[in-house]
């Protein structure tokens, strides 16, 4: 089981959050760009993903020529910090013209926005280096399933999907699912949604996907059988590794902080499946505790990190063929405990 390769590690300017909830304000001050930057280096990582408008802010305002010119600057500063652009996201989720959904939007207007934002982000990752681009989607879904069509909302989500594969023949989409938050019902909840949603585009093997922990935890499922269920589909291009302690809003904790067992079962399907070794990165989705003191801000990027590598240590280091000979004896019991003790050491 064991395939040695290096993991390369990643994440978002905006898992250096601030700390603002639905019922309170930000308890630490906004950083900058260049400064996270910095950190990202400086804790040992190797690429950074941006949301469209993380690489160009206030996109919407901005003409072609002058998006091309900010993606170039960054693209340049990046190179000379030797930090990759993993992916370009559209935020979809902000603009008062996706309040209603983007691609699934009642309006037609609404729709074209959204068609067209994701178009730009897709020039966005031409400029930053990198040929995918990630589809969190967010509001397309309802508040309530009469306010929408669903069947329609299938076929309007494939029409995007295909304008985006013909605007860049390159280009990769990784859809991420997740089942609610912020919507009550989300149209592509599950890993088996996006591949079989990927099927009805106009290059299916051009659409994959990207798994959250949280958020295959949010659909009652174990996320190592959404990795090893994408990966044999050989569809898994990024990933979001973090926690979630049940099913409540999405938290974001550090890898690992609610059940170890299950982000060792997840490390054991990246491992398995050899994920990462077509340059595929391991990117964490965590946000620090509200309650984090600015000096403790980087924590849970630098143990999300910690805690990933020494799971592959496990992982490697798991006594298969014991493993096995409990299985051939029928006798879980025993794995059970035996996944425990090696999980808690000597
Ligand atoms: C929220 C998502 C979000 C996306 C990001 C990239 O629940 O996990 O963080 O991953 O916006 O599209
Ligand atoms: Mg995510």
């Amino acid at each position: 089981m064991a395939t040695r390769h290096q993991y390369q590690f990643c994440f978002g300017p905006w898992n250096i959050s601030e700390g603002q909830d639905p019922y309170g304000p930000p308890t630490r001050p906004a950083q900058t760009f260049d400064w996270k930057l910095r950190q990202l280096k400086r804790l040992g990582f190797d690429a950074m993903m941006f949301h469209d408008d993380d690489a160009v802010p206030d996109i919407d305002g901005k003409s072609d020529a002058r998006l091309r010119k900010e993606a170039r600057e960054l693209k340049q500063k990046l190179a000379d910090a030797g930090v990759a652009a993993e992916m370009v996201a559209p935020r979809l989720w902000f603009s008062p013209r996706t309040m209603d959904g983007a691609y699934t939007s009642n309006d037609p207007k609404c729709r074209q926005y959204a068609i067209k934002r994701s178009l730009r982000c897709i020039d966005i990752a031409n400029y930053l280096g990198t040929d995918l681009v990630v589809l969190w989607l967010a509001r397309e879904g309802t508040y309530l399933r009469e306010a929408k069509n669903g069947r329609r909302s299938v076929d309007l989500l494939v029409q995007a999907l295909d304008k985006m594969l013909a605007h860049d023949r390159k280009i990769r989409l990784s859809i991420e699912p997740k089942p609610n938050e912020p919507m009550d019902q989300a149209y592509v909840p599950t890993i088996g949604h996006a591949l079989a949603l990927a099927q009805l585009t106009r290059d299916p093997k051009r659409v994959g996907c990207l798994i959250e922990t949280a958020h295959a935890i949010l659909a009652g499922l174990d996320p190592a059988d959404e990795i090893d269920f994408a990966m044999a589909f050989g569809k898994l291009w990024s990933l979001h590794l973090n926690d979630q302690n049940g099913l409540k809003f999405d938290q974001d904790k550090p890898f690992g902080s609610a059940n170890l067992r299950v982000a060792f079962n997840q490390v054991r399907a990246l491992e398995r499946n050899g994920y990462g070794k077509k340059g595929e990165f391991v990117c964490f989705d965590v946000h620090p505790f509200r309650t984090t003191k600015v000096e403790h801000w980087l924590a849970h990027l630098a143990n999300s990190r910690r805690t990933f590598l020494r799971l592959v240590q496990k992982a490697r280091r798991f006594d298969e063929k014991q493993a096995q000979q409990l299985v051939a004896e029928r006798n879980y019991a025993a794995l059970d405990q035996m996944v425990l003790e090696h999980l808690m050491g000597k």
